[in-house]
This record gives C-alpha cells, sequence and structure tokens, in this order.
C-alpha cells in the first residue's frame, strides 16, 4: 500500500498529496463541482452500454482497504463509452462524509450541492490486458460514479446484503464475501444519463487518466442505512471512517458534457 496519505489528519494530508504525488496538482483534477448551468448537451453522447451488470452468481470478495469499502468486480462486466471505447470493471467502491448525522460525503458537487455519499465504479480499458497496465496509460480508465441521497420511504433493499456484510470488515484489511451481486440494481433506476469529462483518479497518485461518467439520477438509501454505511468500519487509526472525500478541484479549460436535455 502507498505511503500514508489522508483526507486531513498528518503530515500528507489532501493539501500536501503534491508533494509526495505532484500530479495531485495539475490541471485536469477530480472531483469537481457539476454546475449545471454551464454543461454543454451534446445528443451524439449515447447510453452507455452496460453488459454483465446484472445479477450474477458467485463468490464477490468484499474488502475494508483502510480508506473505504471495495468490492472486487469480475472481468465479464463491461462498459462501452459513447466514444466505442470498452471498459472492463475492476472494483467498486464508496466515498461518504458522517462526522456528524449532518455531514455529506459525496466527492462530485451538483450546483455547490453535496450529496450523502457517492459511488464509484472503476473500470480500465479493455485494450490492456490488467487493470495494472492499464493504470499508467493515458487512456486508461474510465468510472461510472453515482450520488447517493437519502429517502425515507423504506429501506433499499437492494443495498441490504451489501450493508449487513459491513460489520464483518469494521477494520482495515478485513475481508468478507458477498454471495451474488447486482450492480444493475444498486444503480439509479435511470443509469442512462450522465454528465462527462475527462478528470483524475481522486485520491493518489491522482492519475489524470480517468473519463468520469456522473450518472444524473440519484441511488436512494434510507437514513438507517446510511448510519449503517457511515458508522460500521474504521480506519488506521481505530477510528470510524469518516469524511473519505476530496474537496472540488478546479475545472480549468474542461468542458463537461451530458445526454440529457
Ligand atoms: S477513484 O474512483 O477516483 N476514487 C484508485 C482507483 C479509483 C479511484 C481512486 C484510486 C486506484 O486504483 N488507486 C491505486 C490503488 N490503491 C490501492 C487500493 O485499492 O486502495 C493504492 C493506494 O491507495 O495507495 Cu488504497
Ligand atoms: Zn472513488
Amino acid at each position: 500500500h502507498g505511503s500514508e496519505w489522508t483526507y486531513s489528519e498528518g503530515a500528507l494530508d489532501e493539501l500536501h498529496w503534491p508533494r509526495e504525488y505532484p500530479t495531485c496538482s495539475g490541471k485536469r483534477q477530480s472531483p469537481i463541482n457539476l454546475q449545471r448551468r454551464k454543461v454543454h448537451y451534446n445528443p451524439s453522447l449515447t447510453a452507455l452500454n452496460l453488459t454483465g451488470y446484472g445479477v450474477q452468481a458467485g463468490e464477490f470478495h468484499m474488502i475494508n482497504n483502510g480508506h473505504t469499502v471495495q468490492i472486487s468486480l469480475p472481468p465479464t462486466m463491461h462498459m462501452t463509452a459513447p466514444d466505442g471505447t470498452q471498459y472492463t470493471a475492476e472494483q467498486m467502491h464508496f466515498h461518504w462524509g458522517g462526522a456528524s448525522s449532518e455531514i455529506s460525503g459525496s466527492e462530485h458537487t451538483i450546483d455547490g450541492i453535496r450529496f450523502v455519499a457517492e459511488i464509484h465504479i472503476v473500470h480500465y480499458n479493455s485494450k490492456y490486458e490488467s487493470y495494472d497496465r492499464a493504470q499508467s496509460e493515458p487512456d486508461g480508465l474510465a468510472v461510472l460514479a453515482a450520488l447517493i441521497e437519502v429517502r425515507d420511504h423504506g429501506e433499499n433493499t437492494y443495498y441490504s446484503n451489501f450493508i449487513a456484510h459491513l460489520n464483518n470488515i469494521r477494520h482495515p484489511g478485513q475481508s468478507t464475501v458477498l454471495s451474488g451481486l447486482d450492480i444493475l440494481d444498486m444503480l439509479p433506476e435511470d443509469a442512462q444519463h450522465y454528465y462527462s469529462y475527462r478528470g483524475s483518479l481522486t485520491t493518489p497518485p491522482c492519475t489524470e487518466n480517468v473519463h468520469w461518467f456522473v450518472l444524473v439520477h440519484h441511488v436512494p438509501l434510507s437514513s438507517a442505512q446510511i448510519w449503517k454505511l457511515e458508522n460500521s468500519i474504521v480506519d488506521r487509526q481505530n477510528k470510524t471512517l469518516h469524511n473519505h472525500y476530496r474537496r472540488t478541484q478546479p475545472l480549468n479549460n474542461r468542458a463537461v458534457e451530458t445526454n440529457l436535455m
């Protein structure tokens, strides 16, 4: 594991990432604030083609890696971007807030609004033989992101199994196994409309090789589910893992496009 970068504590907090990881002060960083007024509608952006995202049998490893909960995904899951590039899924993980019941923790914001939490489904360009190889390539990665919101009309049962397993991975390095997974159900009902831009990993080494797709629609979780997500796992300091999101970065001269008019 890389050196001990953090979000807010110690010598390598997020303002000091560039000292060890110079790319973190680059001109195409993520996350960003998505300003709806300034997003360009591009009718040639087709829907994302998500294959193998539906119900899958088998065992899926879920780990507390010290800065998030991460589920390993099978290479049978693919996303094809509107430019025709095919990506293979590698892992999914979450960012959240929760330091108090009022604190949201999404990475992307919409018109300055931070959501409760954010899902990242991390993919690599299928033309490379592995995630490891693709990581250092300029066209290596794509992340499909969805924003999570509180909605108290009962729990979101598509998240029940995942949330129940958090108790098994309280400490960094611990892992557990999900039997069966349906990522499509864990996404917003409408997973066709998105914002798209070119950015980076939101953690060190902040590599600027990520094609971002942030879904326009949101994932609803009940407040009890969000509480469990926010309070079940601890970090390397044995403190509840809270507020592991990066502040928004300058857009500089990048365009954000959407396929929702
Ligand atoms: S994100 O989706 O932009 N938040 C990585 C992948 C996706 C994002 C951020 C980072 C990534 O692959 N990082 C390098 C690998 N990590 C290992 C790990 O899985 O988690 C090395 C590390 O951080 O130093 Cu801990
Ligand atoms: Zn992430």
